[in-house]
């Protein structure tokens, strides 16, 4: 037998159900021993004292994502990857978006093409399906969801990305029939431009009213819609970056009701609130992602949502837009209508510690509640457990070996992202990866990138089972 080649030593093992205190024993990137592990010859990493988890699986962020306003992306998938390794997530899920008109085939190869020879950590794709023609359904969906493509987002609004009631439950079946899971972006568009109209010819045009265009009903009522219309395909779906207690609502009534309605929540919602869109002098439009940042209530409604079930997935949805630059939040101008300024924050780094931090050290949420959030269950519902999200033998040895005794203030200049802020700027925090370990190599040490680009590899993911054509659409 090959020998071990690392040994994690003394180690506080936390999974998504138990407590082991123990050494790790791995070789050939897999964990192969929890108990007593002992070579001469390993490379040994003392954890004495420390808390050490499975790497996170960041189930929703955006990189080197292409949009039609002009504005880009600051990440690629080397900046985004060696940030998120060093902020303790050793897999990514990011998105290939189809443009309308084009097919589903050539946004999955494009994607690869950006990722190969970049990412640092391991990574699946989500699919955006935009335009669901006969095609796309009928050949090209099938084929990619039984080749590791098992999962895949739609939006209700945006005029480029949007679908119809009609065309969602053709997905939705479609869904169905192929073992693939659907995640829904939850707002009402009609409402938005309805208010959006309304709050411009009011001359409220600036990043604020960015919040006032997309209040809680317009979140809650789309996704009663989206839930209704998985209700009537009878197929489970997740509804993406869930912002407060009025749509967090609807999903826990359709969850006691029995139906698999699966809730994705992110840190926006428990460390953000509007008022943060009412920063002067534009800088307001460092807050501004959709659904918007609601109140103090609702971050305590999302904080106790999270300790008791009503989501099960816990994701940055970074998405990387440089402030003081003509391509990032400005690309319209500072001053421009808050319907110019994209959407979407950075957080990939800072997804979970902030979470241990303010979560578990504070006592709000339980650590097997926080590695079920950050890593068990996203790998588990898209198609990647138990190679990911947990630490048994025979899984990948992707570990955080975390630092939970040294408060620090987070400023951006920590971060490895190619965005000029975070913002979380001035937080206290006491939680930081001291080492991660991708496949048993360590990627990081104390907060620095420590490996080589392009080490990551694609990571195909497993269908769910699929549901039989039964009912009067079938
Ligand atoms: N939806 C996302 O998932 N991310 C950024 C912006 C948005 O609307
Ligand atoms: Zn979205
Ligand atoms: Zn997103």
């Amino acid at each position: 037998m090959e020998p071990i080649t690392t040994i994690i030593k003394n180690a506080t093992v936390a999974t998504a159900t138990e407590l082991l205190h123990c050494d790790i024993g791995i070789r050939d990137g897999l964990i192969v021993s929890l108990g007593e592990v002992n070579d001469e010859n390993a490379e040994v990493i003392n954890a004495a004292g420390r808390l050490v988890t499975p790497g996170g699986v960041d189930a929703h962020c955006h990189m080197d994502q292409p949009s039609n306003d002009g504005s880009v992306m600051a990440d690629d998938f080397e900046t985004a990857t060696i940030s998120a390794a060093c902020g303790g997530t050793t897999t990514v899920i990011p998105f290939a978006l189809q443009m309308k008109g084009s097919s589903l085939d050539a946004a999955v190869k494009d994607y690869h093409q950006s990722a190969e020879g970049k990412a640092v950590v391991d990574y699946a794709f989500h699919m955006i399906v935009t335009d669901p023609s006969p095609d796309v359904l009928e050949k090209e969906l099938p084929k990619l969801v039984s080749s590791g493509y098992s999962h895949f987002k739609i939006y209700m609004t945006y005029d480029d990305l949007k679908l119809n009631d009609y065309q969602i439950l053709e997905v939705l079946a479609l869904a169905r029939r192929e073992g693939a899971l659907v995640m829904i972006h939850a707002e009402n568009s009609d409402c938005i431009a309805w208010l959006t109209d309304k709050l411009e010819a009011a001359g409220k045009i600036q990043p604020q009213y960015h919040a006032t265009s997309r209040p809680p009903v317009v979140e809650r009522e789309a996704t009663h819609r989206a839930i209704s219309l998985a209700e009537l395909v009878d197929v489970p779906v997740l509804i993406v970056h869930v912002s407060g207690s009025e749509s967090m609502e609807q999903i826990r009534i359709a969850q006691n009701r029995g139906h698999k309605v699966f809730a994705e929540t992110c840190p926006q919602y428990l460390f953000l609130t509007a008022k943060d869109l009412e920063t002067p002098d534009f800088e307001g439009a460092k807050f501004v992602c959709s659904p918007p940042p609601r109140t103090p209530e609702d971050q305590e409604a999302v904080w106790r949502g999270l300790q008791t079930g009503i989501f099960q997935v816990f994701s940055s949805d970074h998405a990387p837009f440089r402030y003081a630059d003509e391509t990032g939040k400005a690309h319209a101008g500072k001053g421009a209508a808050f319907k110019y300024i994209p959407n979407g924050i950075p957080g990939i780094e800072t997804r979970l510690p902030l979470l241990l931090s303010e979560g578990v050290l504070k006592g709000r949420l339980d650590i097997h509640k926080f590695v079920s959030l950050t890593s068990t269950e996203p790998a588990k519902l898209y198609g990647l457990f138990p190679r990911k999200g947990t630490i048994a033998p025979g899984s990948d040895a992707d570990l955080v070996i975390w630092d939970t005794k040294t408060p620090f203030t987070l400023t951006n200049d920590r971060l490895h992202h190619n965005v000029d802020y975070t913002p979380y700027e001035g937080m206290n925090l006491t939680a930081w990866p001291e080492y991660v370990i991708s496949r048993g190599e360590v990627v990081s040490k104390a907060g620095d990138f420590v490996s080589t680009v392009g080490r990551g590899r694609f990571l195909p993911s497993d269908k769910r089972k699929s549901g039989p054509s039964v009912g009067q659409w079938k």
